[in-house]
């Protein structure tokens, strides 16, 4: 359970790391039912595969043979049972929940991000903003072991302090190829950019980043105005990493003002699948 030290330091430093946090035998399940979706994909496409196949070689085979159902396989798992259970378990929630002090949360954007060294790509520096809430923890939890060697997750110990700090292209979403807060460069003190901020000027320094090294299982649970980003995976296979944003409820505007307007970049979107249409014959849907 999570004690009252871990706590104090959640609201000192904007993050804890909680070693264990998914347990080997849930990580095996996730696994074990994303290897029956994608049999199930091979068998109805009549692609050959070898049952002795690692999940990551059945990846790269459907990426190859059917690209767009590589994607929606990818898109799939957040729907997965096993991944859910994972995301919404007790023991995820109430420690999440002992942190936010919150009696429940809204949980959005879970999924399980694939990174490979083929398929390159880091996050500059952000804060996790255009979400549902102003108050969230997040949690980075990777199925694979990783440290500052195979690239993962860098976060800026006590960022979140500052709250939402706005500079230049802050007020975009963050994506791979992000000019501004770029990780790498900073490591290397080579990032020379007006950053429009004295505060992001002084957080954004090689000295003040922490590179977690973290065991399959393990996490860090982190402020949403936490300063995080990622150097490039460069490790072996995929790294699968569970990321969920767990909400506070009193600060979470839709729910609370009749008046409330999203964005209307990121529109608010509460996950509803899309559906099949039934005007088709039964037949040719499947
Ligand atoms: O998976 C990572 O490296 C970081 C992900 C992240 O921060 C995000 O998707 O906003
Ligand atoms: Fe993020």
């Amino acid at each position: 359970m999570i004690t009252k030290s871990k706590i104090n330091e959640f609201k000192k430093n904007g993050f804890i790391i909680v070693k264990n946090f998914v347990e080997k035998k849930e990580i095996n399940k996730v696994f074990n039912q994303m290897n029956v979706v994608l049999d199930t994909i091979f068998n109805f496409n009549k692609i050959k595969f070898d049952k002795k196949m690692s999940l990551d070689e059945k990846y790269f085979l459907l990426k190859k043979k059917k690209p767009t159902l590589k994607s929606h396989f990818y898109d799939s798992i957040r729907i997965l049972d096993g991944f859910n259970n994972v995301v919404y378990s007790e023991k995820r929630t109430k420690t999440i929940k002992k942190l936010l002090n919150t009696k429940a949360v809204f949980v959005t954007n879970h999924r399980l991000r694939t990174d490979h060294k083929k398929e390159k790509a880091s996050l500059a520096f952000h804060q996790e903003l255009n979400n549902i809430s102003t108050s969230s923890a997040l949690i980075f939890c990777p199925f694979v072991k990783v440290n500052k060697k195979t690239g993962t997750l860098c976060i800026i110990p006590g960022s979140h302090k500052h709250g939402h700090l706005i500079f230049k292209d802050s007020k975009i979403a963050v994506e791979p190829g992000h000019k501004t807060g770029v990780v790498e460069k900073i490591l290397k003190k080579k990032e020379k950019i007006d950053y429009k901020n004295s505060t992001v000027k002084k957080l954004f320094k090689k000295e003040n980043i922490l590179i977690p090294s973290l065991n399959p299982g393990d996490a860090v649970i982190f402020n949403n105005f936490l300063f995080h980003g990622s150097t490039p995976y460069v490790g072996k296979g995929l790294r699968w990493t569970l990321l969920a944003n767990y909400h506070q409820i009193n600060k979470t505007p839709y729910v609370l003002k009749e008046n409330f307007t999203p964005s209307k970049q990121y529109p608010l979107e509460l996950g509803l699948p899309m559906r099949i249409c039934y005007k088709q014959n039964l037949n040719k849907i499947l």
